[in-house]
């Protein structure tokens, strides 16, 4: 019978507040959860936007991080798809291949859990297993990895190669999935296709691989900061653009650099402005635009109908349109085989107590990936 652990833990109070790494209680997994030892944990930037108190389902206080991996410590009742000793990768998008969502094939989504990951706590008692001093902490995306042990619902837990390394295959929680997920997945796209990527950090990289991957003829990357432009061509872009070198609306410099428009385009960086740019960049009649990227909350997007009335598609995406407990297991097995870049975004390590080093260096502007290791 699985006891609770004391261990440590770091703890958001408040929007904007720096964390706290305490010691905290992690109760034992309830009906259906899964205990999880976590190796190794990234910081993705919705980890930065939820603290920036920009989330409109931001729960404090609690415990973030969604990009981690590590073994399955404990299991409670009625867990049979993993064992104490698993690899597994924690995902904030559920898979219980039952709900509506899921048996409808059309969507990645599930129902199963999201309601209570949205409340930041546990569906079996509406209950956090994670406290401090004996004050509740809400879990975060239903995943909570910036603790050295997490309680997770099964229907969460994606069982992995154990030959896999965590600390690298930690990534495939969320960021790189999410981009090449959004160019296989969510856009399609075929050989020979146009694209341009708006914002190209972690996930617009990954959507540059993604992107070289489905065989695209032309990969126009954008961004602000020119300081990207050397790992986007070490990606795959053939050509840079930085919107403050022209006077021209930047949908209107690829317009006319593309004769009339991408096929497709990608938003990273969760403007609304550039949201619209990346949608009016598309070729007439055909062009899709996918936005990944996460607005902040009260933000809403624009643009004249007649875009869309003129054949341009807006979509968006979630973990990429991965089915999360079966196309994990399947993307750890892709990079082992070496098809896609995982470690290569890795920038910086760090130890949990040095959290909120890794958070500012995530503002800087130079840091793709930092891991933490447990
Ligand atoms: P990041 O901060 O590393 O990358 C964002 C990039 O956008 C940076 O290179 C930045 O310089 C650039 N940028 C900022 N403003 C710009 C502008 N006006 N024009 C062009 N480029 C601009 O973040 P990330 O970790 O790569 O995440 C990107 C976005 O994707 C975030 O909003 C994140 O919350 C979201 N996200 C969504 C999903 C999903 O499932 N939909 C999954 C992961 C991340
Ligand atoms: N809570 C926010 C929305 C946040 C959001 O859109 N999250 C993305 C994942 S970001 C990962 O880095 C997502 O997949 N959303 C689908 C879902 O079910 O949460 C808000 O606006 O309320
Ligand atoms: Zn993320």
């Amino acid at each position: 019978m699985a006891q609770p652990i004391e261990c440590k833990a770091a703890i958001a109070w408040g929007p904007n507040k720096p964390l706290e790494v305490v010691t905290v209680t992690i109760d034992p997994p309830g009906p259906e959860e899964v205990r999880v030892k976590i190796s190794a944990t990234a910081l993705c930037h919705t980890d930065a936007y939820t603290l920036g108190g920009q989330d409109p389902e931001g729960l404090f206080p609690c415990v973030l991080g969604h990009e981690a991996a590590g073994v399955v410590e404990s299991v409670g009742p009625g867990v049979t798809s993993v064992a104490p000793g698993d690899h597994v990768i924690p995902c904030y998008q559920a898979f219980c291949a039952e709900c509506k969502f899921c048996s409808s094939g059309k969507t990645n989504l599930c129902g199963s859990v999201r309601a209570w990951t949205g409340k930041g706590v546990m569906k079996s008692d509406s209950k956090p297993r994670i406290s401090y001093q004996g004050q509740p902490i809400y879990h975060f995306m239903g995943t909570s990895t910036f603790a050295e042990y997490a309680v997770v619902h099964e229907v969460s837990v994606a069982k992995v190669n154990p030959s896999a390394p965590l600390d690298k295959i930690c990534l495939l929680g969320c960021g790189v999935a999410t981009g090449l997920g959004a160019v296989a997945n969510t856009a399609k796209v075929e050989t020979g296709a146009t694209a341009a990527v708006f914002g190209v950090g972690t996930v617009g990289l990954a959507v540059i691989d993604g992107l070289r991957l489905a065989g695209a003829s032309r990969i126009v990357a954008v961004d602000t900061n020119p300081g990207k432009f050397p790992n986007a061509l070490k990606w795959g872009a053939t050509e840079c653009v930085d919107p403050k070198d022209h006077d021209k609306p930047i949908q209107q410099v690829i317009v006319d650099a593309t004769d009339g428009g991408v096929d497709y385009s990608f938003d990273c960086t969760g403007n609304v402005n550039v949201m619209r740019a990346a949608l009016e960049c598309c070729h007439k009649g055909w062009g899709e635009s996918v936005i990944i990227g996460v607005a902040a909350s009260g933000q809403e997007i624009s643009t004249r109908p007649f875009q869309l009335v003129t054949g341009r598609v807006w979509r968006g995406t979630a973990f990429g349109g991965y089915k999360s407990r079966v196309d994990v297991p399947a993307l750890v097995e892709r990079y082992l085989k070496g098809e896609f870049k995982v470690d290569e975004y890795i920038t910086h390590h760090f130890k949990l107590e040095q959290i909120n080093e890794a958070f500012d260096l995530l503002h800087g502007g130079d840091c793709l990936r930092a891991v933490i290791d447990m």
